[in-house]
């Protein structure tokens, strides 16, 4: 083979060899690539749909339901905060469409109560009326936690609900054990809770349901309007008053009065909600000092400077069933009477 030629074919070589390599890059790192894209939408959800961080509510074609108005609706009550959040209240949902939007995503609920000392009387009461009015049709779990498990009572629990009983130590204060929920709470949401469900309310065991609590409450962090206070001006308010103390709240300040009762959300905003509260709580601790109304002022201070994105109104948790108000057209939940004196360990 004269010179020329030996070049021209080692040039050709070299060229074929680079481009084949390249050809081999390019494929291997697109089959790399698409192996780690694959690993990530792979990677099972380790909890079905959440609709607040997706922002879906979709419905299907042809599905029936009264046609919303935009001129007629209540006229007695404000029904959407100032910034906007939707204050939920009889005539402003409708059940049906909201629980249909909602049952297209496999959502679960936990449910935490707090039964300790004689407050387990309350149990039997709370527990059967949630299976008729809470959430029906939805996953919901309960976590009971109390320092007596024998005394839980058994309840027949509706389909895909279900109960886990947690035992607890029991305290000598009232004050202690309704301020050491954010704790535990904080612990169980951490530990177990973030992949097993999408929401979290956490209620006072003192408490029935008289009507339907459902998927219209659901919401990325919803705060309960005192029952005692909505009509009151702000300055009115049993807000901590004391600046000593970290729940302090300036006169002039403040939307509502939250109930420490009932308070719900996504598992990602409960869990810095009773973080927070905790660790003010403890900070307030530290400095001999208790908040006028204990976990109830820290969540209110919360709520303050981290808006609830759903309120719901004073029908998700009244004062006593006995108690008319021209505004509240349904009591879905309500506070029990009780003999404080008599229930607590200590005055
Ligand atoms: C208010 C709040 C409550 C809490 C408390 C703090 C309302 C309707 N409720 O209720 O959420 O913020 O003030 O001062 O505003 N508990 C026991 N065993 C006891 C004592 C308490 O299990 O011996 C639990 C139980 O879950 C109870 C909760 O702690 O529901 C709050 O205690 P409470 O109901 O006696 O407090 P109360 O009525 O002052």
């Amino acid at each position: 083979m004269p010179l020329q030629a030996n070049l021209i074919f080692i040039i050709l070589l070299f060229f074929g060899m680079a481009l084949s390599g390249l050809i081999y890059l390019s494929t291997n790192q697109r089959s790399c690539s698409q192996e780690l894209i694959e690993q990530v939408f792979a990677t099972p959800a380790a909890k079905p749909n959440n609709l607040e961080s997706q922002r879906s509510l979709r419905t299907s074609p042809g599905f029936q339901y009264k046609q919303p108005s935009l001129l007629a609706g209540r006229a007695d009550v404000v029904s959407l905060s100032p910034w906007l959040a939707p204050i939920i209240w009889e005539g402003t949902f409708n059940p049906t469409l909201i629980d249909s939007i909602y049952k297209q995503h496999n959502i679960s609920i936990a449910t935490t109560v707090f039964a300790l000392g004689k407050y387990t009387r309350f149990l039997k009461d709370l527990l059967e009326s949630a299976e008729e009015h809470y959430f029906v049709g939805f996953r919901v779990h309960y976590y009971l936690f109390t320092d007596q498990p024998e005394a839980v009572p058994e309840v027949k629990m509706g389909e895909n609900h279900r109960l886990t009983v947690r035992k607890v130590p029991s305290l000598d204060r009232w004050q202690d054990i309704s301020m050491g929920r954010m704790e535990i709470l904080e612990k169980l949401i951490a530990n177990e809770l973030m992949h097993e469900a999408n929401y979290i309310f956490c209620l006072d065991v003192d408490t029935k349901f008289y009507g339907r609590w459902g998927s219209e409450t659901l919401g990325n962090l919803v705060g309960v309007i005192h029952p005692w206070f909505f009509d009151y001006p702000r300055d009115s308010f049993t807000y901590e008053r004391r600046p000593e103390s970290k729940a302090f709240i300036a006169a002039g300040e403040g939307d509502y009065y939250y109930t420490a009762a009932a308070f719900g959300g996504t598992l990602e905003e409960i869990h810095r909600l009773t973080k927070t509260c905790r660790e003010q709580l403890n900070a307030d601790h530290e400095n001999s000092i208790e908040a006028i109304w204990h976990e109830e002022s820290h969540l209110n201070k919360y709520f303050l400077y981290n808006k609830p994105t759903k309120l719901l109104s004073p029908e998700y948790l009244w004062r006593d069933i006995n108690i008319s108000a021209g505004q509240i057209k349904i009591i879905r939940f309500s506070h029990v009477a009780k003999n404080n004196a008599e229930v607590r360990p200590n005055a």
